[in-house]
């Protein structure tokens, strides 16, 4: 299915005014802790009220504007399409619910499987995120790219712990890195640390397994500001996840076999 520029440029538009307003509603819901009902998905994995009133935000505002398009969220689910956002609407919930600020709404919109937008929203900052594919990527009006850095002397990487691969795994990848002379951080939230590494702060972000709401919008914004970026979308990577590396062209490479994540 092939969209219009006009078409594409009209639902940058909307992403942008609902991530600022996704944004708004979470730290509204945070002041008052008493209304932030959290449960556990799993280990290390929960999910608020929040969570839930963000995203049913987004599914209720896409419907209104775009109803052709689907909507594939962290908690409601849903299934691909030729036109498809694929949203997070709090991620680095465990951040949130702790009354941190490293929390963000990540929103990305699909053309037959290909990201063409994404918005990241980070309301603590109020930084909005924001690339559309050829455009290039910003952080509010400052336009973003990747680090000059080109050897592991000086390269920070984030790193996000997934519960898919196990501690064992988690811990032996943070090895290898620090072994070859990086230096890591574990923010908990992929979708800033990807925003971090467009804006050329963190030299790169890697996890062993991740889902595509957590990153498509990350990962645009690294292409955008010059990054190189895994294959996320290879074998259905939009509705199984993958494993995700994004980093700065010069030490792109070697933290690929560093890892063991192949680039695209
Ligand atoms: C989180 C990711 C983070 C990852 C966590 C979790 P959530 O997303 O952004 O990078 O390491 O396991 O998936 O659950 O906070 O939306």
């Amino acid at each position: 299915m092939s969209l219009s520029e006009n078409a594409i440029g009209r639902r940058l538009d909307f992403a942008l005014a609902l991530a600022r307003d996704c944004g708004t509603l979470a730290l509204d819901l945070r002041r008052d802790p008493a209304r932030l009902s959290i449960q556990a998905k799993g280990q290390r994995d929960f999910v608020t009220a929040a969570d839930l009133a963000v995203e049913r935000l987004i599914r209720e505002r896409v419907a209104a504007a775009f109803p052709e398009d689907k909507v594939l969220g962290e908690e409601g689910g849903g299934e691909a399409g030729p036109l498809l956002w694929v949203v997070d609407p709090i991620d680095g919930t465990t951040n949130y619910s702790h009354g941190l600020p490293g929390f963000a709404v990540s929103i990305a919109f699909c053309v037959d499987g290909r990201p063409e937008l994404g918005v990241i929203a980070e309301p603590s900052a109020g930084a909005l995120y924001r690339a559309r594919r050829g455009h290039g990527a910003f952080c509010n009006a400052q336009a973003l790219h990747v680090s000059d850095a080109t050897g592991f002397e000086r390269c920070l990487v984030d790193f996000g712990y997934t519960e898919k691969r196990g501690t064992e795994a988690n811990l032996d990848l943070q090895r290898r890195l620090l072994d070859a002379g990086c230096d890591v951080r574990q923010n908990g939230s992929a979708a800033l640390g990807l925003a971090r590494v467009a804006a050329g702060a963190f030299d790169a972000y890697c996890e062993l397994h991740i889902n595509s709401w957590d990153v498509l919008a990350g990962l645009l914004l690294v292409e955008e500001a010059g990054g190189r970026t895994s294959d996320f979308l290879a074998g259905d990577g939009v509705l199984r996840g993958n494993p995700l590396l994004a980093a700065a062209p010069g030490v792109a490479d070697k933290l690929a076999s560093v890892a063991g994540i192949a680039l695209s």
